[in-house]
Order: C-alpha cells, then structure tokens, then sequence
C-alpha cells in the first residue's frame, strides 16, 4: 500500500512543511490535495527558509514528482510569484510539477467576495486569510466553478466573465463592487504563464505510477480542526484537511493508503477566530509566541498560542486514523521549569469528558490540566533522540501513552538536521 499521508492535527501550522522535506527523499511523488494559497509550508535547509503555498514541499528533489491534485484551489498569480521566488533560488521545476486540470481556479472576484464576505460578518469573522479560498470552494461545490483545465479552451473568457458577473450580483446586495478591474491583466498574464505548464489527469498521472509499485506522499494543508465538517465550524476553512481528503483531492483509493502522520506540536497554536479551549491570554502565552515565532507565514498575523489538548488531538486522531505521531517544536518549550497538559474537560454541567465537544459547546467547557516538570534544557545541539533529556522523555512517554499512537519523530529546532527519529 504505498500511499502515506501527512495531516495536521491541530488548527495548522503544526510543522507539515518540514516534516514533508524530511520524509520526501523516501517517495516518488509528493502531492497536494486540499486547500491553497492560505496555507504557508516552511522548510529550512542550509540555511535559507522557504515559504511554499502551493507548490508541493517535494520540490526541492529534482527526482520527486511534485502534484497540485484536483481538490486544491490554484490562486494563478500567487503560483506564478511562487515558481518564480522557486527559480531565483536555482530550483528547476520545469519538469517535475505536474498541475490536475480538475484543480479549481481562484479568481480576483473571488479574493474580493472573501473580503466582502468577512466584512459582512461583523463580530463573527472567519479570521480569513481572504485568499478567495472559501468562494472558490463554494463554486466548486454549487458547480459553477472555473477549473484549471477550462483554461485550455477556446471560450474561457466568456466562462470567466460568466463567473465575475454571478460574483458581482452576489456582491450587489451589500451594496458593494468587486473592485477588480486593475488586477484582471495581471491574472490574464499568469493564465497565460499556466498555460505553459505541465496541465493533467493527475488521477491517472498517480495511478499510474501506483501501478508501478511507487510511493506517494499526499500533503495536507491546514489542520483537522478546520476541517470544513469536523473542525470547529463554521471556524474552519472549506476544504477536507482530514486524510480522507487525500482520496477525493487526488481521486486515490483508500484501499492504497497505508501510514498516516499525525502532525502536531509540543503545544498548540490558532490563528483567526473561533473557539480554542486552551488559550492562554497572558505572559506564558506570550512566552511561547515569542519563543516559537508564532506568525503566520503568509499573512503575518500574530498566532494565539495555548497547552497541548489532548481531547483535541485524540479526536483528530480517530478522524485521520493516525499511525505515527510527529512532535514538532519541543524545543520551544525548553524555558520552562513546568509544562501543562489538557487531559479533560469540564463540561457546564460539571461532568469530565475526554471527547471534544460540539464546536458550540467549546466556549463554555474548562480544561483540566495535568502539570509536569518542565525540560528547561537547550535542545538545539541534541543529534540523537536517546540524548533528550529525562523531563522530556518522560513528557513523550506521557503523551504516548494518553494519545495510544507512538512518537516516532521530535523536532528540536527548524532546520532538517533538527528532526530526531525514534
Ligand atoms: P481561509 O483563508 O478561508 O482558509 O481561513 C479560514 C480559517 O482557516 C484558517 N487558516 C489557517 N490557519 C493556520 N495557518 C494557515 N496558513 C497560514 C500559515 C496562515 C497565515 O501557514 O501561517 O499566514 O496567517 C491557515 N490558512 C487558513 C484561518 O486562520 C481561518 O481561521
Ligand atoms: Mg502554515
């Protein structure tokens, strides 16, 4: 069974970036098949970071078939700006980047709704990266979407004006405009430019290679808890982040999925709005912001950061089936002398459950918390994982234990080198 797929367990930016750099040497493919230009995958090597969005994080390996599935929605101009940032840096991706022709295309007039729609939210706002994801999927869904492969026809600028005119007549009751006019030759241009590249049946592209014996990786965006029907809705964004996606955002069978890596931190982090049961609003919250550089990647945003939520985490780890747990940024807890852990909650009628509750129900459950003795080490020379301190050991054995799904990795630090395998 040689599909494995890599989620996030938490509200995303959990490290998916990194862990797809390290794993991705081991795989003939690597392939995106959710989400879009919202997401900010990070790899650090030789001492230089990258921000991928778009582009599959195996690109770096000239030998890995890189894969934007049908499920992704494709921001063309941010695409453009990527590969281009991609070959100042030397990476040749000209021949290894395949792009599904069934991938949904991000409009300008869809970057203008998301806004238009937050705004109308008022005090309910998303916390939208407004990259026009939530539009995009919206057409997709009610079946009035522009693919990737709609490009290539000879009436696509009639299509295209179809979908801006249905745009503005949804923008028209809020009394507001597209405002889109300037950005339409800059959009035209980048079609023009992804017209160049390589457009395909991706399904068959990685059935094929199936057939041959070789290995996929499918790359998640996001987290499960902002998986369009079991995050924290409507807090969430629109797609399956969940490894069940992997099979309609690429058109893979679940009988050819074999490993799924739970990806989650030491801690846990939430940018945007929506219910986070273990938020910490004060000087330690602040602590591990700073620690952690917790902004987002993309919009810069600064990240709300809290304790690990183990209800959280086991219920996203019933959701993807997870087989193998990855335990990002430890090291940012090294200043601590005590670290906490959400066990249970507290539910308004007084009773503990180690389940999540309904999304509504978030706001009024407390945290039970677990206290343990911090590592309050420098983790950034450890090589191997038998040197991790005892405290820390202790904290993995602890979580392995709760959570019943081993550790095999721990990231010490954001470079490649920093990831120890157990
Ligand atoms: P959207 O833009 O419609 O998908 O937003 C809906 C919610 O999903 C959240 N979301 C994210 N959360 C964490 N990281 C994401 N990617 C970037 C990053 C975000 C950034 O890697 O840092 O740079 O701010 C991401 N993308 C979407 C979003 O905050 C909303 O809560
Ligand atoms: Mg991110």
């Amino acid at each position: 069974m040689p599909v494995d797929v890599l989620v996030g367990l938490q509200w995303g930016d959990e490290g998916k970036g990194k862990i797809v750099d390290v794993l991705a040497p081991s795989y003939d493919a690597v392939a995106r098949f959710q989400g879009g230009p919202n997401a900010g995958h990070t790899l650090t090597f030789d001492g230089t970071k990258h921000v991928l969005r778009q582009v599959p994080s195996g690109i770096f390996h000239p030998h890995i078939l890189n894969v934007v599935g049908n499920g992704v929605v494709l921001d063309p101009v941010v695409f453009r700006e990527e590969l281009q940032k991609l070959t100042d840096r030397g990476v040749d991706w000209s021949k290894n980047l395949y792009i599904s022709k069934k991938a949904q295309l991000i409009l300008p007039s869809h970057r203008a709704l998301d806004r238009i729609n937050e705004e109308a939210r008022g005090n309910t706002k998303i916390g939208s990266t407004l990259k026009g994801i939530g539009p995009t999927y919206s057409d997709k869904i009610g079946r009035v979407g522009l693919r990737v492969g709609h490009i290539l026809l000879p009436d696509f600028q009639e299509r295209y004006k179809e979908a801006v005119a249905h745009h503005a007549s949804i923008a028209a009751p809020y009394n507001k405009e597209l405002e889109i006019e300037e950005l339409e030759d800059e959009f035209f241009s980048a079609i023009e430019f992804l017209r160049t590249l390589q457009l395909t049946d991706t399904e068959y592209l990685l059935n094929d290679l199936l057939a041959q014996g070789k290995r996929i990786l499918a790359e998640g965006a996001q987290g499960s808890l902002l998986d369009i029907d079991f995050g924290t809705y409507p807090y969430v964004t629109s797609s399956s982040t969940i490894s069940a996606g992997a099979c309609t955002g690429l058109g893979i069978a679940p009988r050819h999925i074999d490993k799924v890596y739970g990806i989650t931190k030491a801690y846990c982090t939430r940018v945007g709005s929506g219910p986070f049961p273990t938020e910490l609003e004060d000087a330690v919250g602040e602590e591990i912001r700073k620690a952690g550089r917790e902004f987002g990647a993309v919009t810069g945003r600064p990240r709300r950061c809290g304790w690990i939520d183990l209800p959280a985490l086991r219920y996203a780890i019933m959701l993807n089936g997870v087989t193998e747990l990855h335990l990002m940024k430890a090291d940012v807890l090294d200043g601590f002398t005590e670290i906490q852990a959400c066990t249970h909650y507290r539910t308004a009628t007084g009773e503990t459950t180690p389940k999540l509750p309904d999304p509504g129900e978030l706001n009024s459950i407390t945290p039970e918390y677990l206290t343990l003795p911090g590592w309050n080490t420098d983790l950034t020379n450890i090589t191997d994982a038998t040197q991790l301190p005892e405290n820390l050991k202790a904290y993995l054995a602890f979580l392995e234990r709760e959570l019943r799904v081993p550790i095999r990795i721990v990231s010490v630090g954001p470079d490649r080198v920093s990831t120890l395998f157990r």
